[in-house]
């Protein structure tokens, strides 16, 4: 078989040269085994031993060479976002963006720039469950010709803590618990909610853990956010404040929890598998760049701190201007060289763009590049194929460990002369980068600014802005969460927390713990510093503009404003033998013309033979898959299958659970019978979400239209739903 030749980034990023590689490959011979020094190997299968059944001989330097490298495969896990799943693609912009900033990115709207994006849970390691409430990581590297881009955001637009000095405590909390190491990849217990409930800051960014937001459908169907403010820079050293966002053209679309926990087992790499499979299949995931920018004398106009990560600027304030698209085109060939080994960094930025002073962002500057010395293994992670900037590098940064450039000369200084001065400064007009130069001039201080000590506003908004099922999502998650904390006093002050965000939040998750909402609680105050008033930060903003809802906050609503589409939604055809294949062929053909990916699942593996003895083939069966990894579910008709989907348990409780998790279902007329022993058989004509017709055609369209509403949450409304 012909082998691929190693590849680096820039070779990907050029066809002709990998298949140039190739080539090479073959002709130079690579095709044989051989030792890391080019020996090639006679035997792979046996050790080198002292007779038949003698000792191994320390002189075999190839069974020493592949298990010292075998005992180095891992490297050190992330501290956070340690699982991730990564994706190659590609940035254009729509329109020059001069004005705002001189990012060549972002102005030739002819380049096509390259991207390297990881998205990633946060709390578990590298082995842990996708569907962990969590937030996730949205880490995109822009391989610009004048440099590399990072903007590593979260797909929510906040943070829980204000400053990096926290970061530590904040991790250390949220992490399994240092005795037992336990929960994996879970916020629900005693440590993080310790945490939390002193930490009021935190409160705006728990409205967003407990949403829907934390438990999204797919990675390709959340936004995302670069959460700090940052500044664009003009040509002319104009500064603008810019915060980012992503926008999914698939529109943003979330599990219910007992799904996600059900998820876990049964699938544990559901969003990696998603991703996977929707990039080999062709269906490139999108998203669009939106931003909002705030000119820089308007810097004090919100009621809020444009410097504080707590908060955020309702769209309904600051529109998100979309000024271009990223399409993920290819999965990565190497998970480990590629997904694992890539180093993001708040601080690789290009000209154009710039820091602001954030607190966050400022300790972030520092801790990006220091973990990577352990990760990575020293200075030189740049070199690492999948870091390396496509814009040339030439500095006089040399030697360290795993050093890969062989640098020519004696020259490793400057000013120099003996190399001519190379490599020079670049000035302005060259590219150079430069700093903005904001100016300072204040006292050193260890200190909070006011204008940051408002923390329950905008948590109030978030709440304010959900629907009534999002609403009840976010108490129910509450009360899990706190359900599992085992220590009462904590519990009570996540209550008196919940209080001051809403009453009724409180209340209702009071009720669900069955704990009075405590009047005081001291410790919690003692974090704002006796002479601050939380509300005495005065905007300058017109009072008209102050809102009290975003519409934009809540999935639901943002989905009526989104496409209708059900391309790439999972279907599950439930059918066995006996099953007309009109009743499954026609309903499948226009489910996939509309993009949809289907799967005929029967009793048993490999094919069905159809009422007329058509073979059909299966795709899963009720064994290997669950109604969990579908969106939704059609019954096929026909006497025979209906007979024994009729009988099997498997099938019935495939319904059951995909009704309880609010999904569209779908039977042909004939298959009513099946649905009549579901526990929802008294729902089947008022719930919205069934279709059931004889006509194919009719039947198929319905359904489609029901798909592209996602779920039907009235029905958990109807009580405790058994599964
Ligand atoms: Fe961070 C990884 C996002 C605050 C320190 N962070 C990491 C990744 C993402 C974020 C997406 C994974 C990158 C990848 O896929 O490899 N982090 C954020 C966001 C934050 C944030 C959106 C708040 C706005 N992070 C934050 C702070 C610190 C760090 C305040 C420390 C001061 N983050 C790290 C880290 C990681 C990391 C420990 C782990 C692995 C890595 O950097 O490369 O340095």
């Amino acid at each position: 078989m012909k082998k691929k030749a190693d590849k680096s980034v820039s070779d990907n990023l050029n066809a002709k040269n990998t298949d140039l590689l190739n080539n090479t490959a073959v002709q130079t011979g690579k095709e044989f085994l051989t030792t890391n020094h080019g020996v090639r190997i006679s035997d792979d299968q046996n050790s080198l031993k002292a007779g038949e059944r003698g000792p191994t001989l320390l002189e075999d330097f190839h069974f020493r060479e592949k298990m010292t490298h075998f005992d180095h495969e891992r490297i050190p896990e992330r501290i956070v976002h340690a699982r991730g799943s990564a994706a190659h693609g590609v940035f254009k912009v729509y329109e020059p963006m001069a004005k705002y900033t001189k990012a060549g990115f972002l102005n030739d709207t002819n380049r096509e720039t390259p991207v390297f994006v990881r998205f990633s849970t946060v709390g578990g390691s590298r082995g842990s469950t996708d569907m962990a409430r969590d937030v996730r990581g949205f880490a995109v590297k822009f391989y610009t010709e004048e440099g590399n881009f990072d903007l590593v955001g979260n797909n929510m637009p906040v943070f829980f803590i204000q400053d990096a000095m926290k970061f530590p405590d904040f991790v250390h909390a949220v992490k399994p618990e240092p005795n037992n190491e336990i929960p994996q990849a879970s916020s629900a217990h005693d440590t993080f909610w310790d945490f939390i409930s002193l930490a009021p800051e935190s409160a705006h960014m728990i409205m967003w853990l407990m949403s829907d937001r934390a438990i999204p459908r797919s990675y390709r169907m959340m936004e995302g956010f670069g959460v700090h403010t940052f500044r664009f820079i003009n040509q002319d050293g104009i500064s603008s404040f810019v915060k980012f966002h992503w926008k999914p053209l698939l529109g943003m679309h979330s599990v219910t929890w007992d799904e996600a926990q059900n998820i876990s087992g049964k699938d544990p790499d559901f969003h990696r598998r998603d991703l996977w499979e929707a990039i080999e299949s062709g269906s490139f995931p999108e998203w669009e760049l939106g931003v909002q920018i705030v000119a820089e004398a308007d810097e004090h106009k919100f009621d809020f701190d444009l410097l504080d990560p707590t908060k955020l600027i309702p769209e309904e304030i600051v529109p998100v201007v979309k000024i271009g698209k990223m399409t993920l085109n290819r999965n990565p060939d190497s998970f480990f060289a590629e997904t694992e080994q890539v180093a993001f960094h708040v601080g690789h930025i290009v000209p154009g763009i710039d820091f602001t002073n954030d607190p966050l962002m400022q300790g972030r500057l520092f801790s990006y590049t220091d973990t990577q010395l352990s990760r990575l293994g020293g200075p030189n992670f740049h070199e690492i194929p999948i870091n390396r900037s496509i814009a040339p590098v030439n500095n006089n940064q040399r030697d360290g460990m795993h050093r890969q450039t062989i640098n020519t000369g004696k020259v490793s200084y400057n000013p120099n002369s003996l190399a001519s001065g190379c490599p020079f400064q670049a000035g302005k007009m060259d590219g150079g980068f430069s700093s903005y130069a904001e100016k300072i001039d204040a006292h050193k201080i260890r200190n909070r600014s006011k204008s940051f000590f408002d923390h329950f506003s905008q948590a109030t908004l978030f709440f304010n802005s959900q629907t009534e099922p999002e609403k009840k999502h976010i108490i129910d998650a509450l009360k899990f969460e706190l359900g599992k904390v085992e220590t009462i006093a904590i519990r009570q002050r996540m209550l008196y927390i919940l209080q001051e965000i809403d009453p009724v939040l409180a209340q209702e998750v009071a009720k669900g713990l069955r704990l009075d909402i405590p009047k005081n609680i001291g410790l919690v105050n003692q974090l704002v510093p006796a002479d601050i008033d939380p509300k005495s930060y005065q905007p300058v903003y017109p009072k008209e503009l102050a809102i009290t809802e975003s519409p934009s906050l809540s999935i639901i609503q943002n989905m009526v404003n989104s496409l209708k589409t059900i391309a790439t939604r999972k279907v599950a055809i439930i059918a066995s033998d006996g099953a007309n294949e009109n009743s499954i062929m026609n309903v499948k053909k226009d489910l996939l013309s509309e993009g949809a990916v289907v799967h005929i699942i029967a009793p048993t593996d490999n094919y069905i033979i159809a009422e007329n003895e058509a073979k059909i083939m299966v795709d899963k069966t009720l064994l290997t898959t669950a109604s969990v990894l579908y969106d939704a579910v059609y019954v096929a008709g026909g006497a025979a299958s209906i007979a024994t989907l009729k009988n099997d348990g498997d099938a019935i409780h495939f319904l059951n659970e995909a009704f309880k998790h609010c999904k569209p279902i779908a039977a042909s007329l004939d298959a009513k019978e099946i649905l009549e022993l579901t526990y929802f058989a008294n729902k089947l004509s008022k719930d919205k979400g069934i279709v059931m017709e004889s006509d194919l055609t009719v039947l198929s369209k319905q359904f489609i239209m029901a798909m592209s509403q996602h779920r039907f949450w009235e029905r958990e409304n109807y009580g405790k739903i058994p599964a």
